[in-house]
């Protein structure tokens, strides 16, 4: 058997992967194997995996070259592209790794009787949907622990984040969508975007496993009967509509649909991981970076402060705990170079808290600025009596409503499923809208915190927007909202949303390929740096823009020359 460098390096990462979770690793890179080895098969075994050395030893022997703070989406394209140019890269992660199932043989919880697993530190869930025909009888008690989805309260707006190895993408709706080039300009002005569509969005699709659902297969799949009712009474009403590709593999969703595989998209696993079916980072660039073997993982690894070192480069103080919670040891880690991955939201409250309480002084004013939410809201109608829209529904979005040409207020609204696994007869959207709104992080010295400044109000245009698209829907149909679903009432909910961006914005807070003003060495390559709006779902364009920052800054600041 011969293997081509890239599937023996993806294949030696995911064995790696897998042999640290079975192995209870909470620190690990991949064992460098011989090509014998892996042609014969033989590192999928535990001993893919090696422990690291535990951190504070490994900091005590002098500064790390380059340290990554999260194993999001830009944190994972900066490891894979670091490491293949043979610098060795430490991951820091607060979340667990995900990928050897429990003792009851799954990775992540039931959506419908969720555990620990569910939620990070929560005792109760706290899902999108509050109540079901204003019954309180969706969220439900579990015991706190280091689980997969976080729910962060920030005052005016809740954000849901990704917790462990691979960031959002093992909680997220996959749903994987490139902007469109002529709305690109307004979204990452100083970025050219003809190198973006030419060179980077295809990479980073081609990566991140990305695929479309067959269209014949979708006119006649049982799950997708909800997006057909949906997208039929959108074009009634005069809408145009669009496939949403998808990083779930399209191949299995079409055999879970017809009962072959175990299902996961159709046994309504998403919010809480799927056990089955997507392609998340650990399965992607994660793999392919930890199988460079040059890429050591720190899970339970929180990242509390940050400073500028004495002689040069940058200090982090770093908390471990265990899955429980309990702190297992502190320590600080100095190293030369520091790319921050830990989203908009985690990226940024480090920022401002390390500029506002001396550690980095000099941060420019620019650092906690600019953030907005994608113009995410959510909104749910009624159909009209009679109308299926099928018991069995896949989480996985892959058909939208196209406004986006819309002059004034453009969105685009995803056709989403209500699993509740019988016929509900509701239609959902999450929409994305263009929201002018932005908000600030600030350190709060009373609680010791860094807050955002965001309130509700800052939604109104949002709801305009999305009621503006339903309700000639509804007035055709005779339909009415659902407001028994997001609590207090609400036809459209906007109090909290899924797509958390900007606080460190390209071009404001850092330069044109991420570097931090005025701070040598220190690197800003997630979500923070998307300046409030993507026009559509943000991930693909988070990594295509951290596969252009780090090809250009491998050149201009590590000397690499090829
Ligand atoms: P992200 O993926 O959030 O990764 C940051 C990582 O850093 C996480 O693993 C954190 O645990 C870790 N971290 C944070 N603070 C620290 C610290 N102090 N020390 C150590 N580690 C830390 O960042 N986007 C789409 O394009 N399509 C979708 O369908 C979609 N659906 C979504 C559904 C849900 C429920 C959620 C939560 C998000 C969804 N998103 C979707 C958004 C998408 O997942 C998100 O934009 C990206 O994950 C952001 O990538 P980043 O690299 O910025």
């Amino acid at each position: 058997m011969t293997m081509s460098p890239h599937s023996r390096r993806r294949f030696l990462g995911t064995a790696a992967l897998q042999s640290a979770s079975a192995l209870g690793l909470g620190s690990f890179m991949a064992r460098p194997a011989g090509a014998a080895e892996i042609a014969a098969g033989r590192t999928l075994d535990a001993q893919a995996a090696s422990p690291s050395q535990p951190l504070a030893q490994r900091a005590a022997a002098g500064p790390l070259p380059v340290v990554v703070v999260g194993t999001g989406y830009g944190g994972a394209v900066a490891a894979l592209r670091l490491a293949e140019q043979g610098i060795p890269v430490v991951m820091l992660e607060m979340g667990q790794l995900w990928t050897q199932p429990a003792s009851d043989g799954r990775l992540f919880s039931k959506t419908l009787t969720p555990d620990g697993r569910a939620m990070w530190f929560k005792t109760k869930t706290e899902a999108p949907l509050k109540t079901f025909l204003g019954l309180d009888i969706i969220n439900k008690k579990i015991p706190a622990y280091a689980g997969v989805l976080d729910r962060v309260h920030l005052g005016g707006i809740d954000a849901y984040v990704g917790r462990g190895v691979g960031g959002g993408s093992l909680v997220n709706g996959g749903m994987a969508v490139t902007p469109r080039e002529q709305d690109f300009g307004q979204i990452l002005p100083g970025v050219d975007a003809g190198e973006m569509y030419a060179k980077w969005f295809p990479l980073a699709n081609r990566l991140l496993g990305v695929n479309q659902v067959d269209p014949a297969w979708f006119e006649k799949a049982k799950c997708y009967r909800y997006a057909r009712v949906a997208r039929d009474q959108a074009q009634r009403a005069g809408y145009k509509t669009a496939f949403v590709p998808t990083v779930y593999d399209v191949g299995y969703l079409a055999r879970e649909d017809l009962g072959q595989v175990t299902r996961s998209a159709t046994a309504q696993e998403i919010l809480y991981g799927n056990n089955h079916g997507k392609c998340s980072l650990d399965q992607s660039y994660l793999a392919d970076a930890v199988g460079t073997g040059r890429v050591s993982i720190y899970t339970l690894h929180e990242v509390t402060a940050l400073r500028q070192a004495a002689g040069g480069g940058y200090e982090l103080d770093v908390r471990q705990i265990d899955a429980q919670g309990q702190e297992l040891m502190r320590c600080t880690v100095r190293c030369a170079k520091l790319f921050l991955g830990a989203g908009s939201l985690g990226t940024s409250m480090m920022l401002v808290k390390a500029r506002d309480t001396g550690g980095l002084p000099r941060l420019p004013a620019a650092v906690g600025a600019g953030w907005g939410h994608n113009g995410n809201v959510m909104a749910a109608r009624s159909n009209p009596l009679g109308t299926s829209t099928g018991a069995i529904q896949s989480t996985m979005p892959v058909m939208g409503i196209d406004d986006r040409d819309h002059p004034t207020r453009p969105v685009f609204a995803e056709l989403t499923p209500l699993p509740t696994g019988f016929e509900n007869g509701v239609s959902m959207v999450l929409a994305i809208t263009k929201n002018p709104e932005r908000g600030t992080f600030r350190w709060d010295a009373a609680s010791g915190q860094v807050k955002l400044d965001w309130r509700l109000e800052q939604n109104a245009a949002s709801v305009a927007a999305v009621r503006s698209l339903i309700d000639p829907i509804n007035r055709l149909l005779g339909t009415r909202y659902r407001t028994d679903l997001f609590g207090g009432g609400k036809a459209v909910a906007d109090d909290f949303c899924y797509h958390p961006l900007g606080g460190c914005v390209l071009g404001q807070a850092t330069d044109l390929l991420g570097r931090v003003k005025g701070h040598p060495g220190l690197y800003v390559v997630d979500g923070a740096l998307i300046p409030g709006w993507t026009s559509v779902n943000p991930f693909v364009t988070i990594t295509a823009l951290a596969e252009r920052n780090l090809h250009h800054l491998l050149r201009e600041d590590f000397g690499v020359t090829a």
